[in-house]
């Protein structure tokens, strides 16, 4: 695997190949990376694509500082693990390489940002949009491959290539989680083996959520589910929603719904926060 720092090393490297004809498949990361993220590598290099993926811990989506200090960084272990699936390269920028000017963008992503992840998280979304949009100016891959982990961020994604007309595809991937159903997330480190084991209510909730949904109506669904993770102690629930897949807005007629529904979770396990969906 080959490593930059700069932009300048990055871009001559990617320039040559893609005069050779090669397509490049981007995979943006903020490390501490497991599973989850190496099968978005695996999906660019199922798809026949040069493999780039970045490390960058970015400074302007992160709402809380003490989130910002404590995010795990590991690196060295997070080359080893790319390497095992024979990534082709690595973009490890730092913050001036990234943000060599002042950050004046500011993104209007209307109702999509305003709800969920949004509401809970002051500035995340223009933050996150900021600095992916700064990459895909650096990196100018074909496909960039995104989680549904985070379905908020991946819909947002979307809609920034849509508004910078970018001759980007984006891939959505599905959820890779834990034995038990924990979704895989780099803040897992953080749970104690109690809270990892208490953690596990919110797949659990996600999973029969889907179930219930057969039977219940949009109401007595959320009653359920927020009666459920609201029941220990140790955590706080931020929000369950039942959401439109495309327009992220609470849904509350699910038969007459025509479009994908998907239910939403924010809880924090300790001082640990913790996302998850899943499509009803
Ligand atoms: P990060 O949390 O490191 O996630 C990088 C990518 O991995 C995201 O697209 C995320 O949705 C995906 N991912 C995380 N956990 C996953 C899981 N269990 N299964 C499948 N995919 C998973 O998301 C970010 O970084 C940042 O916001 C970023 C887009 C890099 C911008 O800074």
């Amino acid at each position: 695997m080959l490593k930059f720092e700069t932009v300048i090393d990055l871009n001559d490297h990617l320039e040559k190949l893609r005069k050779e004809g090669f397509k490049i498949g981007f995979i943006p990361t903020m490390g501490a990376l497991h599973k989850g993220h190496l099968s978005l590598i695996n999906r660019a290099k199922e798809d026949n694509l040069i493999s780039v993926c970045s490390i960058f811990v970015n400074p302007t989506q992160f709402n809380n500082p003490d989130d910002l200090k404590n995010y795990p960084r590991t690196i060295e272990a997070d080359i080893t693990l790319l390497e095992s699936v024979t990534c082709d390269v690595l973009f490890f920028p730092s913050v001036r390489e990234i943000y060599p000017h002042p950050i004046k963008t500011f993104f209007n992503f209307g109702r999509l940002e305003t709800v969920m992840e949004g509401a809970f998280r002051k500035g995340h979304f223009n933050g996150m949009a900021t600095v992916v949009n700064r990459l895909f100016e650096i990196v100018k891959p074909d496909f960039a491959y995104f989680g549904e982990k985070d379905f908020q961020q991946l819909t947002i994604v979307k809609m920034l290539v849509k508004m910078q007309s970018l001759p980007i595809k984006i891939i959505g991937c599905e959820t890779l989680r834990e034995e038990g159903g924990v979704a895989m997330s780099s803040r897992n480190i953080h749970l104690s083996p109690k809270e990892r084991e208490d953690a596990l209510i919110i797949s659990q909730t996600l999973f029969k959520a889907k179930e219930l949904a057969k039977t219940m109506t949009a109401q007595e669904l959320k009653s359920w589910a927020i009666n459920n993770l609201t029941t220990n102690p140790s955590s706080e629930l931020e929000y369950f929603e039942i959401a439109d897949a495309e327009t992220l807005q609470p849904i509350s007629n699910l038969k007459a719904s025509t479009s994908k529904i998907r239910a939403f979770i924010a809880l924090k396990m300790g001082k640990t926060r913790l996302i998850d969906n899943l499509e009803l």
